[in-house]
């Protein structure tokens, strides 16, 4: 009896993670957005306009919550792939001073310190974004030129034919410019190192409904990497997930926060996602006062993802 109903239990479980899986398929996803911090917000976005030809979309300001937005891309959020800066301009400090005074007991009081934060941590685990440009060269004539860091001169990419050269924000982002002929979408990757490649591949697949769109090994300089996304990688952004061989844990420090991806019923997403093992760090529902809709997950390896409800993004973009 016990195992006709343990076949029963596993039966129903099957076919929820096949009704989940065949669900996340057909759902209309996109990527959104990638959402990180900085510490200077013009500063920023006096770099990515000047030196990587972004435009700034839309600058959004949160006073009850002490922070600035502000989006900049190549092309309108609607059909973009975009960033979103954080700027907060209230730090999360509380002091507690003891102070001891004379012929009595130590007084102590507290207090909260209101001023920017202007410096993150970008850990180890956060790669890079990638930005396709038709002249790696001549863009890093024109970064140089604007006193930006370039950190790996243009040339092929180690171990293949891509001309790429890596380059560092103000804040010590960095970026990767791969040479590519005209793209619709030319902000084109985020590349996040993980501790298991298989592991993240299942997951991305099962959880988010992203394709394997390719997956290359890299023996000689001991690291493979997987693209992952909803189209094809010279039209759309990917998520690259980079492993190299042996290092199963990175430190993912407080400068990155997240990438957004649209669906259209975040209640499903959320569901899906706890079936295919990833952590739902918040529940689907409206957000307070502006009543989009979102849920948040983490993948295996701690990255976080915030999905958002079609319809009500498109309304914030009004
Ligand atoms: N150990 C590297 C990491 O974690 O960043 C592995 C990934 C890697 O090497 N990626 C290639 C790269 O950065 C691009 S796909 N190559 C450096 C170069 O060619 O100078």
């Amino acid at each position: 009896v016990a195992s006709s109903a343990g076949n029963a239990a596993q039966a129903s479980t099957s076919a929820a993670h096949e009704s989940a899986l065949e669900w996340v398929k057909k759902d209309k996803r996109r990527m959104l957005h990638v959402v990180y911090r900085v510490g200077d917000l013009d500063r920023t976005i006096k770099f990515y306009t000047e030196c990587l030809g972004m435009k700034l979309l839309r600058k959004r300001d949160i006073p009850e919550e002490k922070y600035t937005n502000a989006f900049l891309g190549y092309g309108p959020e609607d059909s973009h792939f975009v960033i979103e800066l954080t700027y907060s301009k209230l730090s999360d400090w509380r002091f507690t001073f003891v102070t001891p005074l004379l012929n009595s007991e130590a007084t102590e009081f507290e207090m909260n310190l209101y001023y920017g934060v202007d410096k993150y941590d970008i850990g180890t685990g956060f790669g890079h974004f990638g930005i396709a440009v038709d002249d790696v060269a001549k863009t890093v004539e024109l970064i140089k030129a604007k006193g930006g860091k370039v950190t790996r001169e243009p040339g092929p990419v180690k171990g293949g034919n891509t001309v790429i050269a890596f380059i560092e924000d103000p804040d010590g982002y960095k970026f990767e410019l791969l040479e590519r002929g005209p793209t619709p979408e030319p902000l084109c990757q985020v590349m996040l190192r993980v501790g298991d490649l298989d592991r993240s591949i299942n997951f991305y697949e099962q959880a988010f409904g992203m394709e394997l769109l390719r997956k290359r090994d890299n023996p000689e300089y001991k690291y493979t990497i997987a693209m992952m996304g909803y189209g094809p990688e010279d039209k759309n952004v990917v998520l690259e997930l980079t492993y190299n061989y042996g290092v199963t844990d990175y430190d993912k420090g407080n400068a990155y926060a997240q990438i957004a991806i649209g669906t259209d019923d975040v209640y499903k997403t959320a569901e899906a996602i706890k079936l295919f093992g990833g952590k739902v760090t918040r529940e689907p529902g409206p957000l307070p006062g502006i009543n989009t809709k979102i849920t948040a997950c983490l993948d295996p390896d701690g990255w976080k993802t915030v999905f958002v409800d079609n319809v009500d993004f498109l309304k914030e973009l009004e």
